[in-house]
Protein backbone atom coordinates (compact mmCIF):
# COMPACT_ATOMS: atom_id res chain seq x y z
CA UNK A 1 0.00 0.00 0.00
CA UNK A 2 1.19 3.22 -1.02
CA UNK A 3 1.36 6.40 1.58
CA UNK A 4 0.68 9.35 0.29
CA UNK A 5 1.31 13.00 0.61
CA UNK A 6 0.27 16.16 -0.79
CA UNK A 7 3.13 18.17 -2.48
CA UNK A 8 3.13 21.82 -1.72
CA UNK A 9 6.06 24.02 -2.97
CA UNK A 10 8.13 21.31 -4.15
CA UNK A 11 8.26 19.14 -1.09
CA UNK A 12 5.94 16.00 0.08
CA UNK A 13 4.31 17.15 3.00
CA UNK A 14 1.95 15.72 5.67
CA UNK A 15 -1.26 17.65 6.07
CA UNK A 16 -1.92 19.73 9.08
CA UNK A 17 -4.92 17.66 10.16
CA UNK A 18 -4.63 13.69 10.90
CA UNK A 19 -7.65 12.33 8.94
CA UNK A 20 -7.38 10.04 6.11
CA UNK A 21 -8.32 7.94 3.26
CA UNK A 22 -7.78 4.77 1.55
CA UNK A 23 -8.35 4.06 -2.37
CA UNK A 24 -9.67 0.76 -3.39
CA UNK A 25 -9.22 -1.87 -5.35
CA UNK A 26 -12.12 -2.21 -7.26
CA UNK A 27 -11.57 -5.18 -8.82
CA UNK A 28 -10.81 -6.52 -5.00
CA UNK A 29 -11.89 -4.63 -2.34
CA UNK A 30 -9.69 -6.76 0.09
CA UNK A 31 -6.68 -4.99 -1.70
CA UNK A 32 -6.20 -0.97 -0.10
CA UNK A 33 -3.99 0.57 -3.09
CA UNK A 34 -3.32 4.17 -1.49
CA UNK A 35 -3.69 5.86 1.76
CA UNK A 36 -3.75 9.58 1.50
CA UNK A 37 -4.44 12.56 3.52
CA UNK A 38 -7.59 14.17 4.07
CA UNK A 39 -6.74 17.40 3.63
CA UNK A 40 -8.26 20.54 5.08
CA UNK A 41 -8.72 24.18 4.49
CA UNK A 42 -5.41 25.39 5.96
CA UNK A 43 -3.75 22.86 3.72
CA UNK A 44 -5.22 24.09 0.28
CA UNK A 45 -4.12 27.56 2.06
CA UNK A 46 -0.82 26.44 1.83
CA UNK A 47 -0.94 25.16 -1.80
CA UNK A 48 -2.28 28.24 -2.76
CA UNK A 49 0.28 30.19 -1.53
CA UNK A 50 2.97 27.95 -2.78
CA UNK A 51 1.67 28.49 -6.27
CA UNK A 52 1.00 32.11 -5.97
CA UNK A 53 5.03 33.14 -5.00
CA UNK A 54 6.34 30.68 -7.92
CA UNK A 55 4.15 32.21 -10.41
CA UNK A 56 6.39 35.43 -11.26
CA UNK A 57 9.21 33.40 -12.13
CA UNK A 58 7.32 30.27 -13.90
CA UNK A 59 5.02 33.04 -16.20
CA UNK A 60 8.63 35.15 -17.49
CA UNK A 61 10.36 31.31 -18.42
CA UNK A 62 10.39 31.48 -22.01
CA UNK A 63 7.63 29.10 -23.13
CA UNK A 64 9.55 26.90 -24.96
CA UNK A 65 11.79 26.13 -22.03
CA UNK A 66 8.16 25.18 -20.16
CA UNK A 67 7.99 23.07 -23.32
CA UNK A 68 11.14 21.74 -22.72
CA UNK A 69 9.94 20.54 -19.54
CA UNK A 70 7.27 18.92 -20.74
CA UNK A 71 8.74 16.81 -23.08
CA UNK A 72 10.81 15.99 -20.38
CA UNK A 73 8.22 15.05 -18.47
CA UNK A 74 6.25 12.76 -21.93
CA UNK A 75 9.67 10.89 -22.10
CA UNK A 76 9.48 10.06 -18.24
CA UNK A 77 5.60 9.06 -18.36
CA UNK A 78 7.04 6.77 -21.47
CA UNK A 79 9.60 5.13 -19.82
CA UNK A 80 7.05 4.58 -16.76
CA UNK A 81 4.36 3.47 -19.09
CA UNK A 82 4.38 0.07 -17.71
CA UNK A 83 3.97 0.77 -14.52
CA UNK A 84 1.58 3.54 -14.26
CA UNK A 85 -0.31 1.89 -16.66
CA UNK A 86 -0.32 -1.18 -14.06
CA UNK A 87 -1.53 1.00 -11.22
CA UNK A 88 -4.38 2.95 -13.20
CA UNK A 89 -5.64 -0.61 -13.58
CA UNK A 90 -5.27 -1.20 -10.07
CA UNK A 91 -6.56 1.99 -8.68
CA UNK A 92 -9.42 2.68 -11.15
CA UNK A 93 -10.29 -0.81 -12.63
CA UNK A 94 -9.75 -0.44 -16.42
CA UNK A 95 -8.76 -3.29 -18.23
CA UNK A 96 -4.60 -2.97 -18.89
CA UNK A 97 -4.80 -2.09 -22.41
CA UNK A 98 -6.94 0.84 -21.31
CA UNK A 99 -5.00 1.84 -18.11
CA UNK A 100 -1.90 2.02 -21.19
CA UNK A 101 -4.06 3.87 -23.26
CA UNK A 102 -4.87 6.29 -20.23
CA UNK A 103 -1.21 6.53 -19.75
CA UNK A 104 -0.57 7.07 -23.43
CA UNK A 105 -3.02 9.94 -23.31
CA UNK A 106 -1.03 11.67 -21.16
CA UNK A 107 2.04 11.07 -23.36
CA UNK A 108 0.86 12.35 -26.43
CA UNK A 109 -0.64 16.08 -24.63
CA UNK A 110 2.70 16.21 -22.81
CA UNK A 111 4.39 16.61 -26.16
CA UNK A 112 1.23 17.91 -27.87
CA UNK A 113 1.63 20.62 -25.13
CA UNK A 114 5.15 21.07 -25.16
CA UNK A 115 5.10 21.64 -28.70
CA UNK A 116 2.82 24.45 -28.12
CA UNK A 117 5.71 26.33 -26.22
CA UNK A 118 7.16 27.62 -29.54
CA UNK A 119 3.12 28.50 -30.86
CA UNK A 120 1.03 29.77 -28.57
CA UNK A 121 -0.19 31.55 -31.21
CA UNK A 122 -1.14 35.71 -31.27
CA UNK A 123 -2.35 37.58 -34.18
CA UNK A 124 -0.85 40.28 -35.95
CA UNK A 125 -3.41 42.08 -38.15
CA UNK A 126 -3.20 45.62 -40.28
CA UNK A 127 -4.36 48.76 -38.98
CA UNK A 128 -6.85 51.18 -40.69
CA UNK A 129 -4.37 53.57 -39.64
CA UNK A 130 -0.85 54.56 -41.66
CA UNK A 131 2.12 53.66 -39.54
CA UNK A 132 0.45 51.62 -36.28
CA UNK A 133 0.35 47.91 -35.41
CA UNK A 134 -1.86 45.74 -34.33
CA UNK A 135 -1.61 42.25 -32.39
CA UNK A 136 -2.88 40.03 -29.62
CA UNK A 137 -0.83 37.90 -27.53
CA UNK A 138 -1.30 35.29 -24.41
CA UNK A 139 -0.95 36.12 -21.09
CA UNK A 140 -1.15 33.00 -18.30
CA UNK A 141 -4.21 33.70 -16.15
CA UNK A 142 -1.82 33.29 -12.49
CA UNK A 143 -2.94 30.02 -10.00
CA UNK A 144 -5.36 27.81 -11.43
CA UNK A 145 -7.33 25.02 -9.46
CA UNK A 146 -7.84 21.89 -11.40
CA UNK A 147 -10.37 19.30 -9.77
CA UNK A 148 -10.09 15.89 -11.73
CA UNK A 149 -12.14 12.54 -12.05
CA UNK A 150 -11.43 8.96 -11.03
CA UNK A 151 -11.99 7.69 -14.95
CA UNK A 152 -9.04 8.89 -16.91
CA UNK A 153 -6.62 9.15 -13.33
CA UNK A 154 -3.68 9.88 -15.45
CA UNK A 155 -5.08 11.50 -18.42
CA UNK A 156 -7.59 14.27 -17.34
CA UNK A 157 -4.80 15.73 -15.27
CA UNK A 158 -2.13 15.80 -18.09
CA UNK A 159 -4.63 17.39 -19.66
CA UNK A 160 -5.61 19.75 -17.44
CA UNK A 161 -1.73 20.67 -16.28
CA UNK A 162 0.02 20.43 -19.49
CA UNK A 163 -2.33 23.16 -20.83
CA UNK A 164 -2.12 24.98 -17.95
CA UNK A 165 1.70 25.27 -17.36
CA UNK A 166 2.56 25.86 -21.01
CA UNK A 167 0.51 28.88 -20.88
CA UNK A 168 2.99 29.79 -17.75
CA UNK A 169 0.25 29.03 -14.56
CA UNK A 170 1.16 27.18 -11.37
CA UNK A 171 -1.09 25.02 -10.73
CA UNK A 172 -3.15 23.49 -7.68
CA UNK A 173 -4.34 19.90 -8.23
CA UNK A 174 -7.34 18.52 -6.46
CA UNK A 175 -7.97 14.76 -7.87
CA UNK A 176 -10.61 12.25 -7.10
CA UNK A 177 -10.15 10.67 -3.64
CA UNK A 178 -10.59 7.54 -5.78
CA UNK A 179 -7.74 7.76 -7.29
CA UNK A 180 -4.90 9.29 -5.46
CA UNK A 181 -2.38 7.08 -5.96
CA UNK A 182 -2.21 7.66 -10.05
CA UNK A 183 -2.44 11.68 -9.44
CA UNK A 184 0.80 11.44 -7.12
CA UNK A 185 2.48 9.23 -9.54
CA UNK A 186 1.96 11.98 -12.20
CA UNK A 187 2.87 15.07 -9.80
CA UNK A 188 6.35 13.49 -9.42
CA UNK A 189 6.97 12.61 -12.65
CA UNK A 190 6.51 16.28 -13.55
CA UNK A 191 8.93 17.57 -10.56
CA UNK A 192 11.58 14.53 -11.89
CA UNK A 193 10.69 16.22 -15.07
CA UNK A 194 12.17 19.88 -13.87
CA UNK A 195 8.99 21.79 -12.75
CA UNK A 196 10.21 23.85 -10.22
CA UNK A 197 9.08 23.86 -6.41
CA UNK A 198 5.59 25.44 -6.37
CA UNK A 199 4.53 25.98 -9.94
CA UNK A 200 2.38 22.62 -9.83
CA UNK A 201 0.89 21.35 -6.06
CA UNK A 202 -1.39 18.69 -5.21
CA UNK A 203 -3.50 18.23 -2.62
CA UNK A 204 -5.88 15.30 -1.54
CA UNK A 205 -9.01 15.64 0.29
CA UNK A 206 -12.93 15.73 -0.50
CA UNK A 207 -14.86 17.52 -3.19
CA UNK A 208 -16.82 19.58 -0.62
CA UNK A 209 -14.10 20.60 1.80
CA UNK A 210 -11.18 20.82 -0.71
CA UNK A 211 -12.37 20.96 -4.12
CA UNK A 212 -14.84 23.50 -3.47
CA UNK A 213 -12.91 25.79 -0.99
CA UNK A 214 -9.81 25.43 -3.51
CA UNK A 215 -11.60 26.59 -6.65
CA UNK A 216 -13.45 29.36 -5.25
CA UNK A 217 -10.48 30.77 -2.99
CA UNK A 218 -9.35 34.43 -2.98
CA UNK A 219 -5.67 33.29 -4.63
CA UNK A 220 -6.61 31.19 -7.09
CA UNK A 221 -7.23 33.03 -10.56
CA UNK A 222 -9.53 30.22 -12.79
CA UNK A 223 -10.90 26.62 -12.35
CA UNK A 224 -11.14 23.39 -14.42
CA UNK A 225 -13.35 20.55 -13.68
CA UNK A 226 -14.09 17.62 -15.02
CA UNK A 227 -17.06 15.33 -13.16
CA UNK A 228 -20.50 14.98 -12.41
CA UNK A 229 -23.32 17.57 -14.16
CA UNK A 230 -24.67 18.42 -10.55
CA UNK A 231 -21.03 18.98 -8.99
CA UNK A 232 -20.48 21.08 -11.65
CA UNK A 233 -23.80 22.98 -11.90
CA UNK A 234 -23.04 23.77 -8.44
CA UNK A 235 -19.78 25.27 -8.78
CA UNK A 236 -21.19 27.45 -11.62
CA UNK A 237 -23.79 29.07 -8.87
CA UNK A 238 -21.22 29.09 -6.49
CA UNK A 239 -18.55 30.85 -8.28
CA UNK A 240 -20.36 32.43 -10.59
CA UNK A 241 -20.45 36.25 -8.28
CA UNK A 242 -15.95 35.69 -8.17
CA UNK A 243 -16.15 36.46 -11.97
CA UNK A 244 -13.64 33.87 -12.95
CA UNK A 245 -12.68 31.92 -15.98
CA UNK A 246 -14.48 28.15 -15.14
CA UNK A 247 -14.14 25.23 -17.20
CA UNK A 248 -16.51 22.33 -17.07
CA UNK A 249 -16.66 19.16 -18.41
CA UNK A 250 -19.38 16.66 -17.81
CA UNK A 251 -22.17 14.50 -18.56
CA UNK A 252 -23.25 12.61 -21.53
CA UNK A 253 -25.67 10.30 -23.10
CA UNK A 254 -23.85 9.55 -26.31
CA UNK A 255 -25.77 7.83 -29.34
CA UNK A 256 -24.60 5.42 -31.95
CA UNK A 257 -27.10 5.71 -35.11
CA UNK A 258 -27.31 2.49 -37.19
CA UNK A 259 -28.84 3.19 -40.52
CA UNK A 260 -30.15 -0.10 -42.55
CA UNK A 261 -27.40 0.11 -44.96
CA UNK A 262 -24.59 0.00 -42.01
CA UNK A 263 -22.17 -2.78 -42.28
CA UNK A 264 -23.63 -4.60 -39.11
CA UNK A 265 -20.88 -6.51 -38.18
CA UNK A 266 -18.32 -3.28 -37.49
CA UNK A 267 -21.80 -1.18 -35.88
CA UNK A 268 -21.63 -4.21 -33.35
CA UNK A 269 -18.01 -3.64 -32.76
CA UNK A 270 -18.61 0.07 -31.88
CA UNK A 271 -21.14 -0.68 -29.61
CA UNK A 272 -19.77 -3.25 -27.33
CA UNK A 273 -16.78 -1.12 -27.39
CA UNK A 274 -18.23 2.31 -26.38
CA UNK A 275 -20.84 1.21 -24.15
CA UNK A 276 -18.96 -1.70 -22.14
CA UNK A 277 -15.66 -0.27 -22.63
CA UNK A 278 -14.43 1.19 -18.84
CA UNK A 279 -17.58 -0.12 -17.55
CA UNK A 280 -18.78 2.15 -19.78
CA UNK A 281 -17.36 4.76 -17.43
CA UNK A 282 -16.08 7.54 -19.89
CA UNK A 283 -18.13 10.67 -20.24
CA UNK A 284 -17.51 9.07 -23.78
CA UNK A 285 -19.47 5.88 -23.25
CA UNK A 286 -22.07 4.40 -25.72
CA UNK A 287 -25.44 4.81 -23.88
CA UNK A 288 -27.95 4.71 -26.40
CA UNK A 289 -28.33 3.20 -30.29
CA UNK A 290 -30.89 4.41 -32.39
CA UNK A 291 -31.49 1.32 -35.04
CA UNK A 292 -33.37 1.63 -38.18
CA UNK A 293 -36.24 -1.06 -37.81
CA UNK A 294 -35.08 -3.05 -41.00
CA UNK A 295 -31.60 -4.20 -39.37
CA UNK A 296 -33.25 -3.87 -35.50
CA UNK A 297 -33.72 -7.32 -34.24
CA UNK A 298 -30.65 -8.37 -36.42
CA UNK A 299 -28.45 -6.28 -34.17
CA UNK A 300 -30.06 -6.29 -31.02
CA UNK A 301 -29.39 -10.41 -31.00
CA UNK A 302 -25.60 -9.82 -32.43
CA UNK A 303 -25.02 -7.23 -30.20
CA UNK A 304 -26.75 -9.26 -27.17
CA UNK A 305 -24.35 -12.39 -28.47
CA UNK A 306 -21.13 -10.50 -27.93
CA UNK A 307 -21.85 -8.73 -24.53
CA UNK A 308 -22.95 -12.26 -23.24
CA UNK A 309 -19.46 -13.65 -24.56
CA UNK A 310 -17.49 -10.92 -22.75
CA UNK A 311 -15.09 -11.66 -19.98
CA UNK A 312 -15.66 -9.71 -16.87
CA UNK A 313 -12.69 -9.85 -14.28
CA UNK A 314 -9.16 -8.24 -12.41
CA UNK A 315 -8.44 -5.95 -15.64
CA UNK A 316 -4.82 -7.40 -15.03
CA UNK A 317 -5.60 -10.37 -16.35
CA UNK A 318 -5.09 -10.32 -20.05
CA UNK A 319 -8.38 -11.99 -21.02
CA UNK A 320 -10.26 -9.73 -19.16
CA UNK A 321 -12.68 -7.37 -21.82
CA UNK A 322 -14.96 -5.72 -18.87
CA UNK A 323 -12.93 -4.67 -15.50
CA UNK A 324 -15.11 -3.70 -12.25
CA UNK A 325 -16.97 -0.55 -12.05
CA UNK A 326 -15.62 2.30 -9.44
CA UNK A 327 -17.16 1.72 -6.04
CA UNK A 328 -20.40 0.89 -4.40
CA UNK A 329 -22.28 3.77 -4.95
CA UNK A 330 -21.62 3.39 -8.24
CA UNK A 331 -22.59 -0.31 -7.94
CA UNK A 332 -25.89 0.41 -6.45
CA UNK A 333 -26.92 3.41 -8.42
CA UNK A 334 -26.31 1.66 -11.52
CA UNK A 335 -28.36 -1.45 -10.40
CA UNK A 336 -31.50 1.35 -9.59
CA UNK A 337 -30.93 2.29 -13.37
CA UNK A 338 -31.62 -1.35 -13.82
CA UNK A 339 -34.85 -1.46 -11.84
CA UNK A 340 -36.10 1.70 -13.27
CA UNK A 341 -35.31 0.49 -17.08
CA UNK A 342 -37.80 -2.60 -16.29
CA UNK A 343 -40.17 -0.03 -14.70
CA UNK A 344 -40.14 2.05 -17.60
CA UNK A 345 -41.66 -0.80 -19.74
CA UNK A 346 -37.46 -1.35 -21.44
CA UNK A 347 -36.93 -5.01 -22.19
CA UNK A 348 -34.34 -6.05 -20.68
CA UNK A 349 -31.90 -8.24 -22.75
CA UNK A 350 -28.70 -9.52 -21.15
CA UNK A 351 -27.43 -8.24 -17.87
CA UNK A 352 -28.46 -6.44 -15.64
CA UNK A 353 -26.82 -8.08 -12.65
CA UNK A 354 -24.18 -8.18 -10.12
CA UNK A 355 -21.90 -11.24 -10.43
CA UNK A 356 -20.75 -11.80 -7.03
CA UNK A 357 -19.12 -15.65 -7.72
CA UNK A 358 -16.28 -17.39 -7.84
CA UNK A 359 -12.96 -14.78 -8.69
CA UNK A 360 -15.64 -11.75 -9.03
CA UNK A 361 -17.28 -11.91 -5.70
CA UNK A 362 -14.64 -9.77 -3.98
CA UNK A 363 -14.94 -6.89 -6.67
CA UNK A 364 -17.68 -4.56 -8.10
CA UNK A 365 -18.69 -6.18 -11.56
CA UNK A 366 -21.74 -5.50 -13.52
CA UNK A 367 -22.63 -7.74 -16.24
CA UNK A 368 -22.57 -6.13 -19.94
CA UNK A 369 -26.56 -4.79 -19.93
CA UNK A 370 -28.62 -4.49 -22.63
CA UNK A 371 -32.27 -2.87 -23.01
CA UNK A 372 -34.07 -3.10 -26.07
CA UNK A 373 -37.59 -1.43 -27.27
CA UNK A 374 -36.25 1.81 -25.18
CA UNK A 375 -38.02 4.88 -25.89
CA UNK A 376 -35.91 7.89 -26.24
CA UNK A 377 -38.33 9.60 -23.32
CA UNK A 378 -37.51 7.09 -20.66
CA UNK A 379 -34.86 7.67 -18.09
CA UNK A 380 -32.73 5.74 -18.98
CA UNK A 381 -32.24 7.20 -22.18
CA UNK A 382 -32.37 10.33 -20.74
CA UNK A 383 -30.19 10.76 -17.80
CA UNK A 384 -26.24 9.74 -17.65
CA UNK A 385 -26.23 6.23 -15.87
CA UNK A 386 -22.11 5.70 -16.17
CA UNK A 387 -22.00 2.24 -16.29
CA UNK A 388 -22.28 -0.83 -18.72
CA UNK A 389 -25.84 -0.24 -19.39
CA UNK A 390 -27.08 0.31 -23.19
CA UNK A 391 -30.25 1.55 -24.02
CA UNK A 392 -31.41 0.23 -27.78
CA UNK A 393 -33.80 2.49 -29.52
CA UNK A 394 -35.90 1.76 -33.00
CA UNK A 395 -36.06 4.63 -35.42
CA UNK A 396 -37.80 4.42 -39.08
CA UNK A 397 -35.81 6.97 -40.98
CA UNK A 398 -32.61 9.31 -40.85
CA UNK A 399 -34.63 12.51 -39.54
CA UNK A 400 -36.14 10.72 -36.95
CA UNK A 401 -32.55 9.31 -35.86
CA UNK A 402 -31.29 12.67 -35.42
CA UNK A 403 -34.48 13.62 -33.65
CA UNK A 404 -33.70 11.19 -31.23
CA UNK A 405 -29.54 11.61 -31.08
CA UNK A 406 -30.11 15.52 -30.46
CA UNK A 407 -33.25 14.91 -27.45
CA UNK A 408 -31.21 14.85 -24.80
CA UNK A 409 -29.63 17.53 -22.62
CA UNK A 410 -26.00 16.53 -23.00
CA UNK A 411 -24.35 16.72 -26.13
CA UNK A 412 -20.81 15.47 -25.55
CA UNK A 413 -20.50 12.99 -28.53
CA UNK A 414 -22.60 10.67 -31.20
CA UNK A 415 -21.87 8.32 -33.94
CA UNK A 416 -23.34 7.00 -37.39
CA UNK A 417 -22.66 4.05 -38.92
CA UNK A 418 -23.91 4.24 -42.35
CA UNK A 419 -22.41 3.67 -46.16
CA UNK A 420 -24.12 6.23 -47.58
CA UNK A 421 -21.85 9.15 -47.70
CA UNK A 422 -24.99 11.78 -48.05
CA UNK A 423 -26.34 10.43 -44.77
CA UNK A 424 -23.13 10.45 -42.79
CA UNK A 425 -22.53 13.86 -44.36
CA UNK A 426 -25.78 15.17 -42.94
CA UNK A 427 -25.11 13.46 -39.47
CA UNK A 428 -22.08 15.35 -39.39
CA UNK A 429 -23.81 18.63 -39.77
CA UNK A 430 -27.14 17.66 -37.77
CA UNK A 431 -25.94 15.78 -34.55
CA UNK A 432 -25.55 18.28 -32.10
CA UNK A 433 -22.91 16.89 -30.25
CA UNK A 434 -19.08 18.76 -29.77
CA UNK A 435 -17.62 15.37 -31.30
CA UNK A 436 -19.30 13.09 -33.94
CA UNK A 437 -17.71 10.18 -35.60
CA UNK A 438 -18.31 8.15 -38.72
CA UNK A 439 -18.29 4.88 -38.65
CA UNK A 440 -16.91 4.67 -35.36
CA UNK A 441 -17.54 4.27 -31.74
CA UNK A 442 -18.73 7.64 -29.49
CA UNK A 443 -15.02 6.82 -28.04
CA UNK A 444 -11.83 7.54 -28.67
CA UNK A 445 -11.16 11.72 -28.98
CA UNK A 446 -7.21 12.32 -29.57
CA UNK A 447 -5.60 15.09 -28.12
CA UNK A 448 -4.78 17.37 -31.12
CA UNK A 449 -8.31 18.49 -31.47
CA UNK A 450 -10.26 20.17 -28.56
CA UNK A 451 -12.33 17.81 -26.22
CA UNK A 452 -15.57 19.20 -25.40
CA UNK A 453 -19.58 19.13 -24.95
CA UNK A 454 -22.24 21.23 -25.57
CA UNK A 455 -25.16 22.29 -23.59
CA UNK A 456 -25.11 20.34 -20.22
CA UNK A 457 -21.90 18.41 -21.25
CA UNK A 458 -19.24 21.31 -20.72
CA UNK A 459 -19.27 24.69 -20.40
CA UNK A 460 -17.87 25.30 -23.72
CA UNK A 461 -14.52 25.28 -22.80
CA UNK A 462 -13.05 22.40 -24.42
CA UNK A 463 -10.26 20.15 -22.92
CA UNK A 464 -6.37 19.60 -25.40
CA UNK A 465 -5.18 20.52 -28.18
CA UNK A 466 -6.58 22.64 -31.41
CA UNK A 467 -8.01 25.96 -32.13
CA UNK A 468 -10.44 26.29 -29.67
CA UNK A 469 -8.98 24.10 -27.46
CA UNK A 470 -7.41 24.57 -23.92
CA UNK A 471 -4.62 26.80 -24.63
CA UNK A 472 -7.48 29.32 -25.21
CA UNK A 473 -8.77 29.14 -21.63
CA UNK A 474 -5.70 28.51 -19.95
CA UNK A 475 -4.63 31.78 -21.60
CA UNK A 476 -6.46 35.55 -21.62
CA UNK A 477 -5.56 37.44 -24.91
CA UNK A 478 -3.90 40.96 -24.60
CA UNK A 479 -4.84 43.17 -27.67
CA UNK A 480 -1.33 45.73 -28.48
CA UNK A 481 -2.25 49.00 -30.23
CA UNK A 482 1.18 50.77 -30.89
CA UNK A 483 1.11 54.01 -32.98
CA UNK A 484 4.90 55.03 -34.45
CA UNK A 485 3.34 57.65 -36.45
CA UNK A 486 4.35 60.14 -33.80
CA UNK A 487 1.10 62.33 -34.22
CA UNK A 488 -2.82 61.91 -32.65
CA UNK A 489 -4.43 59.19 -34.93
CA UNK A 490 -8.11 59.06 -34.54
CA UNK A 491 -9.14 55.08 -35.37
CA UNK A 492 -12.70 55.23 -37.30
CA UNK A 493 -12.42 58.80 -37.16
CA UNK A 494 -9.37 60.17 -39.32
CA UNK A 495 -11.21 59.50 -42.55
CA UNK A 496 -12.36 61.33 -45.95
CA UNK A 497 -16.35 60.36 -45.05
C1 LIG B 1 -13.77 10.78 -20.81
O1 LIG B 1 -14.65 10.19 -21.39
O2 LIG B 1 -13.90 11.09 -19.62
O3 LIG B 1 -12.33 10.02 -26.25
C2 LIG B 1 -12.50 11.15 -21.50
C3 LIG B 1 -12.10 9.24 -25.33
C4 LIG B 1 -10.86 9.44 -24.49
C5 LIG B 1 -11.08 10.47 -23.45
C6 LIG B 1 -12.34 10.28 -22.70
N1 LIG B 1 -9.77 9.78 -25.35
O4 LIG B 1 -12.87 8.34 -25.07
Amino acid sequence: MKELRNFIGGTWRDPRGLKRFSSMNPADGRETVADAPLSGRADVDLAVEAARSAAPAWRTLPAPRRGEILYRAAQLIAQNKRRLGELVTTEMGKVLPEGLGDVQEAIDIAYYMGGEGRRLQGETVPSELPNKDCKSQREPLGVVALVTPWNFPIAIPAWKMTAALICGNTVILKPSSETPACAAALVEILAEAGVPPGVVNLVFGSGEEVGEYLMSHPGVDAASFTGSCNAGERLERVLAPLHRPLALEMGGKNAIVVMDDADLELAVDGAAWGAFGTSGQRCTATSRVVVHERVYDAFVSRLAERAGRMRLGNGLKPETEVGPVINERQCAKILDYVRVGKEEGAKLVIGGERITTGELQHGLFIAPTIFAGVKPTMRIAQEEIFGPVLSVIPCTSFDEAVSIVNSSRFGLSSAIYSRDVNITARAEKEFATGIVYINASTIGAEVQLPFGGWRHSGSGHPEAGGKGGAVEFFSKVKVIYRDYSGRLQKAQIDREA
